[in-house]
């Protein structure tokens, strides 16, 4: 059998090479001559890579692709990897569940894919689960995939498997009535959605209602949902520059509609660099998933204040 003897949730060196775009014989080279990375070994003598070791070689590999001498991209790559991992709570075996995460989805293993997520939300709080999990699993396979390494049936399995989760956590953090209303939607031509998901759970979580419009939305639609339910802030998704002018003339029908109501826009494309959205009064969010979080909570307490006195008069 092909996994015999190996412990489960290692990664094979197949994989490895899938996920990272360096060849078997540079990933043994590598160790062999700079000890990057060091897998551990079974029984059997066959190497089983953590996704630490993943990003070890990805950092190294664009180091040298930069021009980096391969003896300085390896001692760099070990000590920004020591960094991080000295920075991250002692208690989370991250790095393990990560990796059985990352090999459960690649295998189109619903069960053990299940359980890592099940681990870590017993370990962890929701944010933290999904900056330590969901995240960078994402961005593992995604860029793999864009490259042509992983297929796209393992991209279209990993993110159905964590839209499926994102959904249920979402019905479980039923809002309160009279909360806040967040609404959400991602640019028109925008399908990249689950960011946005993370946050509709997030702001559930705090106690806001959201309504959640999902994927390619036309701004047409936005402003007529906008002035119907009259949100507390409107919380708009994009990640490809089109979607960015797409977006603009939604934000101009949603401003002429709802000249005061709060709007962030966050995603991918406003990241790095910042891209400003060129229409008045709106907000780029802040880049972390916890900080666009307490801006949104922030905007909603007067809000909230004011529905509960209005209640109570
Ligand atoms: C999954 C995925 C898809 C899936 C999306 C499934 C789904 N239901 O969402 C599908 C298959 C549809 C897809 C399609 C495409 N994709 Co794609 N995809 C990805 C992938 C692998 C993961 C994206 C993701 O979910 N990331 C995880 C989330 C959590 O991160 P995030 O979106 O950046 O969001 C974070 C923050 O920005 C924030 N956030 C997001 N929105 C908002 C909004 C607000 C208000 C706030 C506060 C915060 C916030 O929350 C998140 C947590 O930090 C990435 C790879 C990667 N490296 O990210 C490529 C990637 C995003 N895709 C890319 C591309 C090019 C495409 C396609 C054009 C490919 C093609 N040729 O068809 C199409 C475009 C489709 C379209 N018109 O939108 C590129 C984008 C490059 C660019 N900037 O232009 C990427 C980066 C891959 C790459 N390395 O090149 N993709």
């Amino acid at each position: 059998m092909e996994d015999e003897g190996l412990p489960s949730g290692g990664l094979k060196i197949a994989l490895v090479e899938r996920l990272t775009g360096v060849g078997v014989h540079t990933l043994r080279a590598w160790e062999r001559r700079y000890g990057v990375p060091r897998p551990a070994r079974t029984v059997g003598g066959q190497r089983l890579y953590t996704v630490d070791d993943v990003d070890l070689v990805k950092r190294m590999h664009g180091l040298a692709e930069a021009g980096v001498a391969l003896s300085r991209a390896a001692e760099t790559a070990i000590a920004e990897l020591a960094a991080r991992q000295a920075s991250r709570p002692a208690d989370a075996d991250t790095t393990w569940t990560r990796t059985r995460f990352l090999q459960a989805l690649t295998r189109f293993d619903e069960r053990a894919a299940h359980d890592a997520w099940s681990e870590t939300l017993e370990r962890r709080d929701v944010l933290a689960a999904f900056e330590e999990l969901l995240v960078p699993t994402l961005v593992d396979i995604g860029d793999a995939w864009h490259a042509g390494r992983l297929n796209e049936a393992q991209e279209h399995f990993a993110s159905a498997f964590i839209r499926a989760r994102l959904d249920s956590l979402a019905r479980v953090a039923r809002p309160l009535s009279g909360a806040p209303v967040v609404l959400l939607a991602c640019a028109e031509g925008e399908q990249h959605e689950l960011g946005l998901l993370m946050l509709n759970v997030l702001a559930r979580f705090q106690g806001l209602a959201t309504v959640y419009l999902g994927p390619n939305l036309p701004g047409s639609a936005l402003a007529t949902t906008a002035r119907e339910i009259r949100p507390a802030i409107v919380c708009l998704s994009a990640t490809t520059a089109d979607s960015v002018e797409a977006l603009r003339p939604g934000l101009l029908g949603l401003r002429a509609v709802l000249p005061e109501t709060p709007i962030l826009v966050g995603g991918r494309a406003f990241g790095d660099p910042v891209r400003a959205p060129g229409v008045d009064g709106v907000e780029v969010a802040p880049a972390p998933l916890g900080a666009a979080l307490e801006r949104i909570a922030h905007i909603c307490r007067p809000a909230e204040r004011a529905r509960t006195t209005e209640g109570s008069k």
